[in-house]
C-alpha cells in the first residue's frame, strides 16, 4: 500500500489489472492519470486527434486480444473521440475510455457536456470514479465490464475526485468465469443435423476468433466448408476448405457454394446483410443454425431454424464429440479442385481498366499482394475502394486483418493500422485508404511517422468521394460536391517525413520494393491514381440497406 492521489490509484489499478497500452491526447484533465499509467508500466501512445486514439485503441485490442485504454481531456477531448468509441461499442471491443470530467460543482465549466449521455448514445456504457474510498473498486468494476462483457466503457474521472489523496492497493482478484457451453439437447440437435448434411457450410464471425482449431476439426468430421464474416477474414487461412469471406467480398465460387449449402451454421456471426448479401447467399431450403454467446443475437438479422446459446469454442468441441458419425459432406474432389483453381479473387479473369494516367485498382492490389511479405496485418478504411484490398490482399491468419467498419465511418483506416501495428510489431502493417478517408484521418500520419513504424499506406486515389460518385452519377445528379481537384498525396507524405511514390501503373511500384528491402524506419505512402470508372458491387449492397 502506498499513498498518492486518486489519479495515481487509477493508473496503478489499471496496470495491475493488465492494461498495457493507452492511446490519447493529453490535456490538463488527464495529465496526471496518463502519467500515472506510464509510471506503472503502461505504454502511452500520443495520437494527434482523440478520434485516432479511440480507433487505434480499438484496433490494438482486436489484434492483440487484450483490452486497451484511451485517455482524453474532459468535454472536447471526449467529443472528438466519439466516432471511434461508437465503432468500438458496435464491435463489442473491450476498451476503457478514461475521460476527465469537470467537478460536479463546476456547473459553468466550458468543458461541461453530459459525458454519460454521450457514451450511452453510441452504445458504450458509462461509469465513474466516485471518490478516494471507492477508486479501486470503481476502476476494477469498469475494467471487468469492458473485458468480461466485451463492452466499450467510459470511465469518468471528475477533476476534484482525481486530486483526492488515496492509497494504492492491489485490486481484488476476480473470478475466472467459465464460458457458457451450449445445452446438451442443442449440441445433439446440431450434431444430428451435421451428420446428415450433404453440403454443410460454417460461417465464423467475431465470436469465433479463438476457435479456429475446434471449428476446423468439426468441419473435417462433417465435411463442412469454412467461411467467415468480413471482420473474421483470415481465420481459416491455409485450410484447403476455406472459402474466405462470405458476403459482398465473396468470390463467385464461394458465393455459389455457400448459396447451395443445405445446412448453414453461423458461429459467433450475426448473419447480417453484408455476410448474407441481403439473404441471397442463404438458400431457401437451407437449415440455418446460429451459435452465439448472446441469446439476443440469435435470429436478429436472418431467419434461424436452430438457435444455440453458447460459447463457440466449447460448443464446437461438444458437437464434435456428439457427432454420431463422420461424413465427407461438401468435401468432394470436385469442390477441392474448383477451390484450388478459382478459390481466390485473383483467379477470376478481368479486363484491366488502366490507362497511361491511371492504374486499375485490382492490378495494383494484386501486384502488391505479390510484393509484400506474407507476414502482414491489413487495415481497411471505408469507401468505394474498400473491396480491392479486402479481396486481393491475402492475410496469413485472423490477426492479419483489421476491419473497423461496424459504424461504416470513413477516416478510420490510418488509426486502425496504427493500433494494429503496435499489436503486431512482427508484421508489415498495411493501411488501405481512399483519398477521402486518408485526408480525413491524416493527423495520425504524423503519429505513425513519429513512432518510426514501417507501415505501407496505400491510397486508392480517385480524387473523389467515389462511393457517392458511383451511387449518384448514373442518375444524372451533379457531382461537384463529391469530386475534388487532383491532390499530390506523395508530396504531402514526404512533408510528413515519409517515403512516397505516385503510382499510375504497376511499374511505378518499384520504389516499394526498395523500401521493403531497406530498414523500414519510416512509413511509405503510395498515391495510387486509380481508374475511376468502376463502381463496386459491395457498396451497392450498402446502399440497398439504407
Ligand atoms: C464519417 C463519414 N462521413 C461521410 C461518410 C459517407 N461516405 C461514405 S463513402 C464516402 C467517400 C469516401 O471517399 P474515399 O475515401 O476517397 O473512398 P472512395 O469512395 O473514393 O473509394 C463518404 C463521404 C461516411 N461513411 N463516414
Ligand atoms: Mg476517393
Amino acid at each position: 500500500m502506498s499513498a498518492g492521489s486518486v489519479a495515481d490509484v487509477v493508473g496503478a489499478t489499471l496496470t495491475a489489472l493488465g492494461a498495457d497500452h493507452v492511446f490519447g491526447v493529453v490535456g490538463s484533465g488527464n495529465f496526471h492519470v496518463t502519467n500515472a499509467l506510464v509510471r506503472h508500466g503502461a505504454r502511452f501512445v500520443a495520437t494527434r486527434h482523440e478520434g485516432g486514439a479511440a480507433t487505434a485503441a480499438d484496433a490494438y485490442a482486436r489484434v492483440s486480444g487484450r483490452a486497451a485504454l484511451v485517455s482524453v481531456h474532459q468535454g472536447c477531448g471526449l467529443t472528438n473521440a466519439m466516432t471511434g468509441i461508437a465503432e468500438a461499442a458496435k464491435s463489442r471491443t473491450p476498451m476503457l475510455v478514461l475521460a476527465a470530467e469537470p467537478a460536479a460543482t463546476a456547473l459553468r465549466s466550458n468543458f461541461r457536456v453530459d459525458q454519460d449521455a454521450l457514451a450511452r448514445a453510441v452504445g458504450a456504457s458509462a461509469d465513474r470514479v466516485h471518490g478516494a474510498g471507492t477508486a479501486v473498486a470503481d476502476v476494477t468494476r469498469a475494467w471487468r465490464t469492458a473485458t468480461g462483457e466485451r463492452r466499450t466503457v467510459l470511465l469518468n474521472l471528475p477533476l476534484d475526485v482525481q486530486a483526492e489523496p488515496a492509497s494504492i492497493v492491489d485490486p481484488p482478484a476476480g473470478p475466472a468465469p467459465h464460458p457458457p457451453r451450449a445445452a446438451d439437447e442443442a449440441v445433439r440437435a446440431l450434431a444430428d443435423l451435421l451428420a446428415t448434411a450433404d453440403r454443410p457450410v460454417f460461417i465464423a464471425g467475431r465470436g469465433a476468433l479463438d476457435a479456429r482449431t475446434e471449428l476446423a476439426d468439426l468441419a473435417a468430421a462433417c465435411g463442412a466448408l469454412l467461411a467467415t464474416s468480413a471482420v473474421a477474414k483470415g481465420l481459416f487461412a491455409g485450410n484447403e476448405w476455406n472459402l474466405d469471406v462470405s458476403g459482398g467480398f465473396a468470390t463467385p465460387l464461394a458465393a455459389e457454394l455457400i448459396a447451395a449449402a443445405d445446412v448453414l451454421v453461423a458461429w459467433g456471426a450475426s448473419l447480417n446483410m453484408w455476410t448474407t448479401r441481403h439473404g441471397a447467399l442463404v438458400g431457401a431450403a437451407a437449415t440455418v443454425v446460429q451459435v452465439d454467446l448472446d441469446p439476443v443475437a440469435l435470429g436478429a438479422h436472418h431467419r434461424v431454424d436452430l438457435g444455440i446459446t453458447g460459447d463457440v469454442r466449447s460448443s464446437a468441441l461438444a458437437v464434435r464429440a456428439a457427432l454420431p458419425r463422420t461424413t465427407n459432406g461438401y468435401h468432394t474432389p470436385d469442390v477441392r479442385a474448383r477451390l484450388r483453381t478459382r478459390g481466390r479473387w485473383r483467379d477470376v479473369p478481368f479486363v484491366d481498366d488502366g490507362d497511361d494516367r491511371h492504374v486499375d485498382p485490382r492490378t495494383v492490389s494484386i501486384a502488391l499482394d505479390d510484393l509484400l511479405p506474407v507476414s502482414r496485418v491489413v487495415a481497411v478504411d471505408s469507401g468505394n475502394f474498400m473491396g480491392y484490398p479486402s479481396m486481393f490482399l491475402s492475410v496469413p491468419d485472423r490477426r492479419g486483418f483489421c476491419f473497423t467498419q461496424a459504424f461504416q465511418s470513413i477516416g478510420l483506416g490510418l488509426a486502425t493500422a496504427l493500433g494494429a501495428a503496435l499489436a503486431a510489431p512482427d508484421r508489415l502493417p498495411v493501411a488501405a485508404c481512399g483519398d477521402g478517408g486518408f485526408l480525413m484521418g491524416i493527423a495520425e500520419l504524423e503519429t505513425i511517422r513519429r513512432l518510426g513504424l514501417g507501415m505501407l499506406i496505400v491510397v486508392y486515389n480517385d480524387a473523389a468521394y467515389g462511393a457517392e460518385v458511383h451511387h449518384f452519377g448514373p442518375h444524372g445528379h451533379p457531382l461537384s460536391t463529391v469530386t475534388f481537384p487532383e491532390t499530390d498525396l506523395a508530396a504531402i507524405a514526404r512533408g510528413y517525413g515519409c517515403a512516397a511514390a505516385t503510382v499510375r501503373g504497376p511499374d511505378d511500384l518499384a520504389p516499394v520494393g526498395a523500401w521493403l528491402a531497406g530498414p523500414r524506419d519510416v512509413p511509405m505512402v503510395i498515391d495510387a491514381k486509380i481508374s475511376p470508372s468502376r463502381p463496386s458491387w459491395w457498396l451497392e449492397e450498402a446502399f440497398r440497406g439504407h
